[in-house]
């Protein structure tokens, strides 16, 4: 998408991932979403889940959360 920085990826990411495990989770990213309207940046969960979680394993590590949002 190409519509943040590198270090804004980062941010967001690291205030999903709530237990600091280094991927996000469904359950992290569902706590998330109810606090912001069931969206990140705009785009609603599921759809966040099945366009950023590029290997298919339900689970965004940093690495695919920045190549799609960053
Ligand atoms: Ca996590
Ligand atoms: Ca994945």
């Amino acid at each position: 998408m190409g519509k943040m920085t590198e270090a804004e990826a980062e941010a967001l990411f690291a205030q999903i991932d709530t237990d600091g495990s280094g991927e996000i989770r469904l359950r992290e990213l569902r706590d998330y979403g109810q606090a912001n309207g069931g969206a990140i940046e705009g785009i609603r969960l599921p759809d966040f889940v099945r366009a950023a979680d590029s290997d298919g394993d339900r689970r965004i590590t940093l690495t695919e959360f920045k190549t799609f949002l960053a």
